[in-house]
């Protein structure tokens, strides 16, 4: 079972903030200490020794290069989530503060750099001022965010290097008496937890939020196979150097001597769970030492999974809403590549 990339954080102790301190000071200071060494090392040794199918969490492929890795395949003429995900937004920006309850606190969980925001945000502001709080593990995504984002009239930027459960705690405590809360989910990021963990993740959520407070998802959807396949095995390789930095980033800072010649890339689609996995598969027979800590073995073509990606249908939205204290009060979809944002209401 795979999962989440927030999941094993979750559990961290997080000191209680006042809003005062958590206002405090205007230059880029985010709150947090987000992934530990000992954690990833401990994560590697389980999903590597395990019996069975070897696994790696999808959290980890997020190091500095991995998430320039990232930006880049959101630019990939394969990959049209993100410009899905970004026209959505551009066209339905106003709509969507127009139903809101002049929220005063905008949290968005996964932000990085933010900058499909903005069109939410200025729409929001221009009804009256917000604080917006991005929560991520990467610091220097949310730098860029602060830095862009600050800039907009109306809009305080309090920044959260933390997990979404924590960073979502730690910001209700700006909430102001009386006002309600916008929290952003955007990219389809839920498509990379597994069905059980993504309910359970909504329910904690939901646990934040008061009635009438709204929650705003986007999700990518079913379509033709092939153009899946194409969106996660693109035609110039981003996507493998991606996948293979995990085990890249392991032997920085693991000491471990994965070859990557040694690995492909691979990209399936699962047509029963309607996800997208990630594999790396070993090219030879292999044995591969983690430092000093363990060694493994891998066979010919075994696999390393390092990531699921979920594909829904708007109806699934709406249901998994239902079941976790929300009402889908509306979606928009995307023709051109299909892709959803719902408005969830707490009820
Ligand atoms: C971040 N997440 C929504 C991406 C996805 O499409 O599942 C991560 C990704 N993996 C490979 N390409 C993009």
């Amino acid at each position: 079972m795979r999962a989440s990339a927030a999941s094993r954080t979750e559990s961290k102790v997080v000191s209680k903030m006042s809003k005062a301190e958590l206002l405090q000071g205007r230059s880029f200071q985010p709150i947090g200490d987000p992934l530990s060494h000992i954690e990833f090392a401990e994560d590697v040794r389980r999903g590597l020794l395990k019996r069975g199918q070897k696994e790696l969490y999808s959290k980890y492929l997020y190091d500095e290069i991995g998430s320039a890795l990232f930006d880049a395949i959101t630019v990939l003429p394969e990959y049209g989530l993100t410009r899905a995900d970004a026209r959505l937004l551009r066209r339905h920006s106003v709509g969507l503060a127009k139903r809101l309850d002049h929220p005063s606190l905008v949290v968005e969980l996964g932000s990085g750099s933010g900058s499909k925001t903005r069109w939410i945000l200025s729409a929001i502001a221009a009804r009256q001022p917000v604080t917006y709080c991005p929560v991520d593990v990467s610091s220097s995504a949310l730098e860029n965010c602060w830095r862009e984002l600050s800039k907009l009239d109306s809009v305080e930027v309090v920044p959260l290097a933390q997990s979404y459960l924590d960073g979502l705690r730690q910001a209700v405590e700006l909430r102001s008496a009386g006002k309600s809360m916008l929290v952003l989910f955007l990219g389809s990021t839920l498509g990379n937890f597994n069905p059980e963990r993504a309910e359970e993740f909504l329910s904690d959520v939901r646990q934040l939020m008061l009635p009438g407070d709204a929650f705003y998802l986007s999700t990518d959807l079913q379509k033709e196979i092939p153009r899946l396949i194409a969106a996660y095995d693109d035609s110039i390789g981003v996507t493998a150097a991606f996948n293979l930095n995990l085990i890249a980033r392991i032997n920085r800072e693991l000491g471990a001597n994965f070859d990557l010649s040694k690995f492909a890339h691979e990209a399936r689609y699962d047509n029963k769970a309607h996800r997208i996995e990630m594999h790396l598969r070993s090219l030879v027979r292999q044995s591969i030492s983690i430092g000093d800590d363990f060694t493994i073995k891998l066979r010919r073509d075994e696999t390393i999974w390092t990531e699921s990606s979920y594909k829904f249908r708007c109806e699934d939205i709406a249901s998994l809403a239902r079941r976790t204290g929300f009402d889908c009060e509306i979606q928009w979809v995307d023709e051109e590549w299909p892709f959803a944002q719902s408005l969830l209401r707490a009820v």
